[in-house]
């Protein structure tokens, strides 16, 4: 199947400003699952709520579109009673890691295999461009109209050290390595995260004088660098992308088999 077989296209016009980074996501995820020849029948969604939550919608897979900070609880749920179904579990910064962190901290604990892809924006777009716990010191945000003075956390840093076995990073600009990041994670057998950098031009762009759509990404090209390249030693205030882990370990699910094997040997 071509990645525009899995579009739902009767959800379109999609909900999406001009310049968001959450089409391109969507466009990487669809190519990653066209390379990996999945059948819709095998892949489920699962979703909260927010502008990147609503890619749940525009997908034609089993799609789940829950509660704000609990897709992974309920993709949990799903993957525990079907796992030989493949969980995506899109969401937004605020989402996986304000309302939802205790979550996502647990999941990354427990190696569920699933997908976790982190769609950075640094704001809550959905509700009007709120600060994020991503939007990081100094930066404007409707609730920080004199600059915010909370710090930020890195996802990448935090996935890893609650455990996960997968974790990358991408951004809305490099259109070549998100699909290739994105169908590595997918094809990974433990929980993985991707986080995606994301431009959120009408509310993050705007707050903090980014500039427009283009100028966002323009950014994002120049702020990122491959892992350990030559220009971030140069430069150490660059952020790295591409797969910072990639291990074995036992997978959550195949563990709860083994359990309960001994169970009914009662042994
Ligand atoms: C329990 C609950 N609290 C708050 C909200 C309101 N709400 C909806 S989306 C959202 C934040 C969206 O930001 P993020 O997850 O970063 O995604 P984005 O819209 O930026 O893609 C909030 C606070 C809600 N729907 N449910
Ligand atoms: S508000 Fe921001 S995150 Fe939401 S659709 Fe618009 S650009 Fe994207």
């Amino acid at each position: 199947m071509a990645a525009r077989d899995y579009i739902r296209e009767r959800f379109f016009p999609h909900i999406w400003c001009p310049g968001c980074g959450h089409g391109i996501v969507l466009n990487s995820l669809l190519r990653a699952i066209e390379r990996l020849g999945l059948n819709k029948n095998e892949l489920v969604m699962v979703s909260g709520i927010g502008c990147s939550s609503r890619i749940a919608g525009y997908v034609d897979f089993h799609t789940l579109h829950t509660l704000h900070g609990r897709a992974l609880a309920f993709a949990i749920g799903v993957k525990m009673s079907r796992p030989e179904l493949t969980l995506l579990v899109p969401m937004g910064d605020g989402d996986a890691l304000s309302i939802g962190g205790n979550h996502f901290i647990h999941a990354c604990r427990r190696n569920i295999d699933m997908t976790a892809i982190v769609m950075n924006n640094r704001v809550y777009g959905m509700t009007g461009g709120q600060y994020s716990p991503l939007s990081g010191y100094g930066t404007m945000a409707t609730t920080a109209p004199y600059s915010n003075i909370d710090q930020e956390f890195d996802v990448v840093t935090m996935a890893t050290a609650a455990g996960a076995t997968f974790v990358a990073r991408g951004t809305a600009y490099h259109v070549q390595q998100l699909p290739d990041i994105l169908e590595k994670a997918i094809r990974h057998k433990g929980f993985s995260v991707v986080e995606v950098m994301s431009p959120c031009p009408t509310y993050y762009g705007r707050k903090n004088k980014e500039g427009g759509a283009v100028e966002m990404m323009e950014r994002l090209k120049n702020i990122t660098t491959p892992i350990a390249s030559k220009a971030k030693q140069e430069n150490p205030k660059l952020i790295e992308r591409g797969i910072f882990v990639q291990k074995e370990m036992p997978e959550y699910c195949a563990e709860y088999e083994r359990i309960i094997a001994r169970a009914m040997k009662g042994k």
